[in-house]
């Protein structure tokens, strides 16, 4: 499987999808997906940009709306996920997920689904730590604080990927894990990018959950943007073992390195966005106590009760629907990518309860 990775979109989406076209034809190759490690700005309209935050001179509606209309098709399936420059108010219709636009997926704020039998994981947002224990309390239309918190990664989103047990192959986070740059030539970064300098030997250069991650999930591919510069590191998590590969891509600009080819060793297909039964238990163990308030709580989760619920949940749907995955599919691809299949997320769990008459 042939995929693109990009750094920030900014709303670049023509931009992109001509350079990968441009790839395919003097290479003589067919890119399967395109990856985007957020600052999507998935702006529909001019209302949608009022939860943008961006300077008053960025403040444009490039090309996603396009696709959004049905004007333009994107001609390679798309993943993206969030980072601190996107229509909030759109993103967060689509919480867990969904078609942003025909053939552009959003991956959720934290997530994890399958195209083909590859395994992609994503958090959204920025790392900051004042917002971190909060619950997702933002609610439309922003203000001057609520328009930058909306985007602060939440504890709540992160623990439900620390409960990933089964491989990730590929993780994409916004910004870049806390202590990246020790893995990588980190001197050669700091002659183009002076002002990282402070924060690597400082050690706060990146984010602390996407850190945690990365040392919990070990993916082979870990892919980030927001510092607007490519940069590579190998981690060898531990000795002869497994390694994680990672870039951070820049945003797409003439002559800069917004763009990457990753050919991955996968079956034949069909290449499809499918939705990961192990992250689907996941989000129904969780769904219980999401936190939608500014109160500051300590999450306590115990891995092993978590794990005998979220493996109960699935043994539980293979005994009574083989086909489970087949069934969800059915719903997500042929629904049509408007707030509609936010509200059919809402009455999934009542639908499938009816289908599998399952326990919480
Ligand atoms: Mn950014």
């Amino acid at each position: 499987m042939k995929i693109a990775v990009e750094g920030c979109m900014h709303g670049d989406l023509d931009k992109v999808y001509e350079t990968i076209k441009y790839i395919e034809n003097t290479r003589n190759i067919k890119i399967d997906l395109l990856l985007c490690c957020g600052d999507f700005q998935a702006i529909r309209n001019e209302k949608d940009m009022e939860s943008l935050n961006v300077p008053p001179k960025y403040k444009e509606m490039k090309s996603f709306w396009k696709y959004y209309s049905g004007q333009e098709v994107a001609p390679v399936p798309t993943i993206f996920i969030g980072g601190n420059h996107e229509a909030s108010n759109y993103l967060l219709e689509l919480y867990y997920g969904g078609w942003a636009a025909p053939n552009i997926y959003f991956l959720r704020f934290a997530g994890v689904v399958k195209f083909g039998n590859i395994r992609i994981g994503g958090l959204s947002g920025i790392y900051n730590a004042r917002h971190y224990h909060l619950g997702h309390h933002e609610r439309p239309p922003y203000n001057d604080n609520t328009i930058r918190s909306v985007y602060h990664v939440r504890e709540y989103d992160v623990h439900k990927l620390m409960q990933v047990e089964e491989p990730i192959d590929i993780f994409l986070s916004h910004d870049w894990p806390l202590g990246i740059t020790d893995y990588g030539n980190w001197k050669q970064l700091i002659r183009h990018k002076k002002h990282f300098e402070d924060e690597i030997q400082q050690e706060t250069l990146g984010s602390k959950p996407a850190a945690q991650l990365l040392e919990k999930l070990k993916p082979p591919y870990w892919f980030s943007a927001h510092l607007h510069c490519k940069f590579t590191a190998l981690v060898q998590h531990e000795e002869g073992g497994q390694a994680t590969k990672f870039l951070a891509l820049d945003k797409c600009l003439p002559g800069r390195k917004f763009l990457h080819i990753v050919d991955i060793e996968s079956d034949p297909g069909p290449y499809e966005v499918q939705y990961d039964e192990e992250w689907l238990a996941i989000t129904r163990k969780f769904n219980c106590v999401f936190p939608l308030t500014t109160d500051v709580e300590t999450l306590e989760v115990h891995r092993l009760t978590c794990r005998i619920v979220v493996n109960g949940l699935i043994a539980d749907w293979k005994r009574k629907e083989r086909n489970l995955v087949n069934f969800l599919k059915l719903f997500h691809l042929t629904t049509p990518p408007i707030q509609f299949q936010t509200l059919l997320f809402l009455v999934l769990p009542i639908i499938l309860r009816l289908y599998l008459s399952w326990n919480c």
